[in-house]
């Protein structure tokens, strides 16, 4: 085809354009959406890039960037129409600098997110972005979401843990933004502008990242509370009394930890009998694992008296901890292993989420009393996976038939409370519509003018976060 062999006489990257090689590249992580491409391309080097959107825009394609596919809006997937490329980033991927004193890491786009972690450790560093998703998300893919995983509440999103970046800008020009400043008012941002924009105005080639001291004394608990209102009383409790020590607080229903139990490999329940909710939390920074399982047994004997927990397991050692996060971890594939899923991913103010949640479960089981709810999520910064599986014996079809109406429920509740209807899996094309339909007009105009002025052409990841 001639395009291809114009292409080819372009960028002398690799190229993929065989069917089954190509597939893998064309559907997303939740078998959800499936799209067309010319090719898929997997550049080594940022002069490579440039060359394909250069190409791209003279020859009327759109780019799609994708990292590791793990993204859970059907943002990386091309559209199914349509003259598409699309840009795999995971061969860019050197670590290209540490700086330990200014305790920065320089790393290509691709890099896998675990690899950054490695290589902060291997520099006696850490790097605290963590989700499910590591062993093959890249770091480009992250800062594109703004992912946000289970370290938000002690270190903050993908946004708070980026110095500076480095894109391809949609006229095939390098904006090299790598500073690893702490400081920088030189102008409007445009390194928050590129994060979070979800390859929509251009594709991130390269990031500084900022590294931390590595915790010390990691210790985990799964606490049972009879509610979400308990919860957000131990929070209250473990926050006013050991700040930052606290690092982690996720949620998980009953139901979920019932998936893990069913599908996830070993997995087996900590406690004797069944309770509805339980809260997995991480201590770190106490002078020893000692001094840490000394402050949780205060901290939850005391909550345990004051009726706020009803039970709860201390992990006695690394690997300990290690198997409670494997029931924390393992939800997304074991929701996935049982079939379709309606997802919802929220924010609520901390404040609004005891009173929404048993509210936003009875609205919902009103008018579909059969569904699963499966609830979990990052209570300790607000976040929450607020899904639903099909109840027994219900086909995919039905099932999905019901999703409008479920999100129209779920989300004008959390409009309501103050909320986002997109905390960190970014809009996609799952969330486009209804993020754009409950957009103040300002908002709206801005956004438009914004994609309108930096890719009048609209070759970058068409039909993604904002419909055109
Ligand atoms: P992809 O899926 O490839 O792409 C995601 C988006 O970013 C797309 O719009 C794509 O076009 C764009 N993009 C990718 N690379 C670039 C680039 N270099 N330049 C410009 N645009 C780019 N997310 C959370 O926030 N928290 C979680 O706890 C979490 N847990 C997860 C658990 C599992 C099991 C899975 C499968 C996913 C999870 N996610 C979570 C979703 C999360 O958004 C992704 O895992 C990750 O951030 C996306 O990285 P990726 O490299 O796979 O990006
Ligand atoms: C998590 O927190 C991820 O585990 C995935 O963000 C959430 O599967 C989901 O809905
Ligand atoms: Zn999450």
């Amino acid at each position: 085809m001639a395009m291809l062999d114009s292409l080819r006489a372009a960028y002398d990257g690799k190229l993929l354009v065989d069917a089954d090689d190509v597939a893998p590249y064309l559907t997303d992580w939740r078998k959800i959406w499936t799209g067309a491409a010319i090719a898929v391309t997997l550049p080594e080097t940022v002069d490579q890039v440039c060359t394909l959107v250069r190409w791209c825009g003279q020859n009327g394609v759109r780019l799609v960037p994708q990292g590791g596919n793990t993204g859970m809006s059907g943002g990386a997937t091309p559209p199914a129409e349509g003259l598409n490329l699309v840009v795999a980033l995971t061969r860019l991927n050197r670590i290209r600098a540490i700086d330990p004193v200014n305790n920065t890491m320089t790393v290509d786009a691709g890099v896998i997110l675990a690899s950054v972690q490695e290589a902060a450790r291997d520099a006696g560093r850490y790097f605290p972005l963590s989700l499910a998703a590591e062993g093959s998300c890249t770091i480009g893919g992250n800062l594109a979401t703004n992912a946000g995983g289970t370290a938000v509440l002690r270190y903050g999103n993908a946004r708070e843990l980026c110095l500076g970046l480095e894109v391809v800008t949609p006229t095939g020009e390098v904006w090299s933004g790598l500073k690893g400043l702490r400081k920088d008012n030189s102008g409007y941002d445009l390194r928050d502008l590129y994060i979070a924009s979800e390859g929509t105005l251009g594709i991130i080639t390269g990031a500084v990242l900022k590294l931390y001291p590595q915790p010390a004394a990691r210790l985990a608990s799964l606490v049972a509370v009879a509610d979400c209102g308990a919860a957000m009383g131990l929070l209250e409790v473990l926050r006013a009394r050991y700040a930052d020590r606290l690092t982690a607080f996720e949620l998980l229903s009953r139901e979920c930890l019932e998936l893990v139990l069913r599908h996830g490999h070993d997995a087996r329940d900590p406690f004797g009998e069944s309770y509805p909710w339980y809260i997995l939390i991480e201590f770190t920074d106490f002078t020893s694992e000692e001094a840490a399982r000394a402050a949780i047994e205060e901290a939850l004997g005391q909550a345990f008296e004051d009726g706020i927990v009803l039970d709860a397991v201390i992990a006695e050692s690394l690997a300990q901890t290690q198997v409670l996060w494997a029931l924390r971890e393992g939800i997304s594939e074991a929701q996935s292993a049982e079939g379709p899923t309606i997802k919802h991913d929220i924010a609520l103010p901390i404040s609004a989420i005891a009173a929404f949640m048993p509210a936003a479960v009875e609205a919902v089981r009103v008018s579909h009393p059969d569904i699963r709810p499966v609830l979990f999520g990052h209570l300790g910064d607000g976040s929450l996976h607020f899904n639903y599986s099909p109840g027994p014996g219900e086909d995919k079809a039905s099932f999905m038939a019901r999703q409008a109406e479920v999100n129209r429920i779920v989300h004008d509740l959390v409009m309501a409370a103050g909320g986002t209807i997109s905390a960190e899996h970014g809009l996609g094309v799952l969330r486009r519509d209804e993020a754009d339909a409950y957009r103040p007009t300002a908002e709206r105009q801005l956004m438009r003018s914004i994609k309108q002025a930096l890719d009048p052409q609209g070759i970058m990841n068409p039909g993604k976060l904002l419909a055109l």
